[in-house]
């Protein structure tokens, strides 16, 4: 073999591996979307490299990619995928059998990262694997080792030579079936290589199209896991309706967070998508009286209705990890006094299905907060990336101690009992700090001077927010007109501004509801949330 066309075989090789692991994972997406109760191995994958990162990775993962990180991560794990694929097919060029004990490997990497989860049935990870396995094995049998060379490969393409007449066809000088010295492809090299493009196309769109159509099975499968769930009527309802209380300023968040605009935290790559009909939840732990409750035992129960702000405690001054929902559910401390807590329980640990534990004391859901065993946001049943079928909500309290989705387990412990970001160098506790946010105006769009109206949001930690000031360059605090809201949620505030031209400094700062002004230090969020008065620099024109 000349050198070029070892090159070109090379090439081939290569994209034949790549389309060859694009097609495994496609079949196992699809198997996993058919299977019920199937997981995606891709996400398995994922979830793998979350849990065996190093925390401080995951941590700046977070911060750079904020909510993105797990469509990143996801992205990662199929990437590399292809160029295991690509690297394993030239491996395979003289032996073909270590393609085959390559993807084997990986589908027992897929099987086992999707059998992890406690509780899984091996078998349906592995059926997936082995359908990918399979699919990838043939795939590179279709495109790398079905034909001995060129020849055999044009006669797949009928009228080669009519069809294809391109600038490489023309050069070839009319149709000479060889390569000449100069490295001019020849026709049936040129016929060969579209024939080889064509199929590697066509199987990677068919890949591509087993994964849309796995991901669509199994979110039709999450979708009818909650059809029928009738949520029960409430007597009166809490607070005001949604959108009264906003304060018109475009580029103001609005009082009640859209549901689909929510920010979403969690270490789940994609939602468990528990089925309610065998959930339970178990409140349990060091109590007298442990209980299980189904889901329409739950649904059953008497529920109240609350607005509450809920923030991360990853969110730094300024960023956007925090929301303000209609949460519907059954009250905690109702709960509790029925399972009634023993001495030294003095934690409340809130245990997912997906094995995520949530940590605060015990004393805050007992001291006539209104903290929710949440089964609705915004009228609705909770949607999979927000908990369904029900969480914590538990006023200011940081959703990594408190908000527990996917809830599965309320027990009660010691605080010796470290939760799952506790565990990883988190304060415990997790009490909320006061912060003012300014929405708008946004820095790098263009400002016009004249009137501007300086807006944002401001929440601290139940006990509400009394004030709220702005201040432009060195000049004096400006108290901000403010949006209604109870100690639970943030509140809109908005100062008018008469922008000079110029380069200008915007701070802002709120006082809570103690009357206590929220501390000017700058902290970054680790390891007890962010502090700091938030600052914006902008152009006025
Ligand atoms: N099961 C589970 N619950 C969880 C988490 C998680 O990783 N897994 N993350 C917590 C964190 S850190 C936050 S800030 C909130 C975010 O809730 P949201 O995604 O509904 O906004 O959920 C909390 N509950
Ligand atoms: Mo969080």
């Amino acid at each position: 073999m000349t050198a070029p066309r070892t090159a070109t075989g090379g090439a081939r090789h290569a994209v034949a591996g790549a389309v060859a692991a694009a097609v495994a994972l496609g079949a196992t997406e699809l198997v996993a979307g058919a299977l019920p109760a199937a997981p995606s191995l891709v996400q398995s994958v994922a979830s793998v490299v979350i849990d065996l990162a190093p925390i401080g990775v995951v941590r700046a993962a977070i911060d750079t990619l904020g909510t993105r990180d797990k469509p990143v991560l996801v992205a990662g794990v199929v990437l590399l995928s292809l160029l295991f694929g690509a690297g394993l097919a030239l491996a395979a060029r003289r032996r073909r059998w270590v393609a085959v004990l390559g993807l084997v490997a990986f589908g027992v990497l897929g099987a086992w990262a999707g059998a992890r989860p406690p509780g899984t049935a091996a078998w349906r990870p592995a059926l997936a694997a082995l359908a990918g396995v399979l699919a990838g094995v043939a795939t590179l049998a279709a495109l790398a080792w079905r034909s001995a060379g060129p020849a055999a490969e044009v006669t797949t393409l009928p009228g080669a030579p009519a069809s294809t007449p391109g600038p490489a066809w023309k050069a070839a000088g009319g149709g000479a079936p060889s390569s000449d010295a100069s490295g001019v492809p020849s026709a049936l090299e040129v016929a060969s290589r579209r024939s080889f493009l064509v199929g590697a196309g066509s199987l990677l769109a068919a890949g591509a199209a087993a994964a849309a159509g796995g991901r669509l099975l199994q979110s039709r499968e999450q979708v009818s896991a909650r059809r029928g769930v009738a949520l029960p009527r409430l007597g009166e309802t809490a607070g005001p309706a949604p959108g009264a209380t906003d304060l018109d300023v475009p580029g103001l968040s609005p009082f009640i967070t859209p549901t689909r605009d929510f920010y979403r935290v969690d270490t789940a790559i994609f939602p468990p998508g528990v089925d309610p009909r065998g959930w339970r939840l178990e409140i349990g732990g060091m109590v007298e009286r442990p209980f299980q409750l189904s889901y329409e035992q739950l649904l059953a129960m008497p529920m109240e209705e609350h607005d509450v702000t809920l923030v991360c405690v990853s969110n730094e001054v300024g960023d956007r990890l925090s929301g303000n929902a209609r949460w519907r559910g059954v009250r905690l401390d109702e709960l509790l006094r029925r399972a009634r807590p023993r001495a030294g329980a003095s934690q409340l640990v809130g245990v997912s299905v997906d094995g995520f534990t949530t940590g605060f004391p015990t004393a805050m859901a007992l001291d006539g907060r209104n903290a929710l065993v949440a089964v609705a946001m915004n009228g609705e049943p909770l949607p999979d990336d927000h908990g369904f079928p029900a969480r914590l909500v538990v006023p200011g309290v940081y959703g990594y101690a408190s908000a527990c989705k996917w809830l599965q387990e309320i027990r009660l412990d010691r605080l010796g009992f470290d939760p799952y970001w506790m565990e990883r160098g988190w304060a415990a506790g997790g009490q909320m700090k006061t912060m003012a946010r300014i929405d708008t105006p946004v820095v790098g769009r263009r400002l016009h001077a004249g009137k501007v109206p300086v807006a944002g949001v401001a929440w601290s930690h139940h006990v509400g927010i009394s004030k709220v000031e702005a201040q432009i360059d060195s000049g004096p605090w400006m108290p901000a007109r403010l949006g209604s809201g109870d100690p639970d949620t943030w509140r809109q505030w908005v100062v008018e501004w008469g922008a000079p031209a110029g380069a200008h400094t915007i701070r802002a700062r709120a006082t809570d509801g103690h009357g206590e002004l929220q501390t000017a230090a700058a902290a970054e969020s680790f390891p007890s949330g962010a502090t700091g008065w938030h600052t914006i620099r902008v152009l006025v024109t």
